[in-house]
């Protein structure tokens, strides 16, 4: 008798349990797969272990914690490029490979800036605002923390023998900077910002920033026809891939296993700033 009369009830409750779930369910999804606005904000971001590189999402609002520095720095002589920048080991190779085809085509090129830490980045970032004042500077800088060099897989280049790139109307136009736009994704290189694009990517038109992907990564991101941040977002809202076939190649060392990197000394903050040529990295 009880469970006759309950059962019109029951049912309701069921129907509408399971209307919320999916109501929940749909926002999750929409939630987890839209690109975040360009908001200025200090979020950790999902994706920072040192093996993680490749996936990292930086951008005015996610950020790296201050002690990220990777171990295993090289400068770039070792690609035979100009050597008072570094980058981490495992881009040395395709760096080195994509210098000499560029060189090959006439459009020789050199390294203006490369890993900045994040004591770095806070003078190159104070440089700029300076400069440009704060509105402009976070348009075109990034903040502490926020910065793809910081990765130790990004690289600022110029053309060799020429000024900083960001002296020029559109650098993208000279000859190292429309052979990099044309090839860099062959050696695994992509350009983070791109021009029109900075409602999505967060910063304006830089055609001498590229970010280290690999090369299989670097030609997806070309096909998918979308900017580097949209990319690494989709793949960080997807659906976590099957688990790994064991392999018997040596894994990298989770971040665990690694030295804990030395947090920037206070004094690093208060270091005179150094003349535009010289620094500050775009
Ligand atoms: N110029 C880019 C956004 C940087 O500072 O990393
Ligand atoms: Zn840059």
């Amino acid at each position: 008798m009880m469970g006759r009369m309950a059962t019109p009830r029951l049912r309701l409750l069921a129907l509408l349990v399971a209307c919320a779930l999916a109501t929940a369910l749909a926002a999750t999804v929409v939630s987890a797969s839209s690109l975040p606005s360009c908001k200025v904000a200090d979020t950790l971001t999902a994706q920072r272990s040192y093996a993680a590189w490749s996936r990292t999402v930086l951008d005015t609002r996610y950020r790296l914690p201050s002690t990220y520095r990777p171990v295993d720095l090289r400068s770039t002589a070792n690609a035979g490029l100009n050597g008072s920048n570094t980058v981490r080991s495992f881009v040395i190779a395709d760096l080195r490979a994509m210098a000499a085809a560029a060189r090959r085509a006439g459009a020789r090129l050199a390294v203006q800036s490369a890993f900045r830490s994040y004591a770095t980045q806070r003078s190159t970032f104070a440089y700029w605002t300076q400069v440009s004042g704060y509105a402009a500077a976070v348009r075109s800088s990034a903040r502490a923390g926020h910065s793809e060099h910081q990765l130790g897989t990004t690289i600022d280049f110029r053309s060799y023998g020429g000024s900083a790139p960001w002296y020029y109307s559109d650098w993208g136009k000279t000859k190292a900077g429309a052979w990099l736009r044309a090839n860099a994704w062959k050696y695994g290189f992509v350009m983070s910002y791109p021009k029109g694009k900075s409602s999505v990517t967060c910063y304006a038109y830089e055609p001498w920033h590229f970010r280290y992907v690999g090369r299989a990564k670097a030609s997806h991101v070309r096909a998918s026809g979308l900017t580097l941040r949209e990319y690494l977002w989709r793949e960080q809202s997807a659906p976590p891939p099957p688990p790994p076939t064991p392999s018997p190649t040596p894994a990298e060392p989770s971040p665990s296993s690694e030295p804990t990197p030395v947090e920037p000394s206070p004094s690093a903050a208060t270091t005179p700033e150094p003349p535009p040529e010289a620094s500050p990295g775009g």
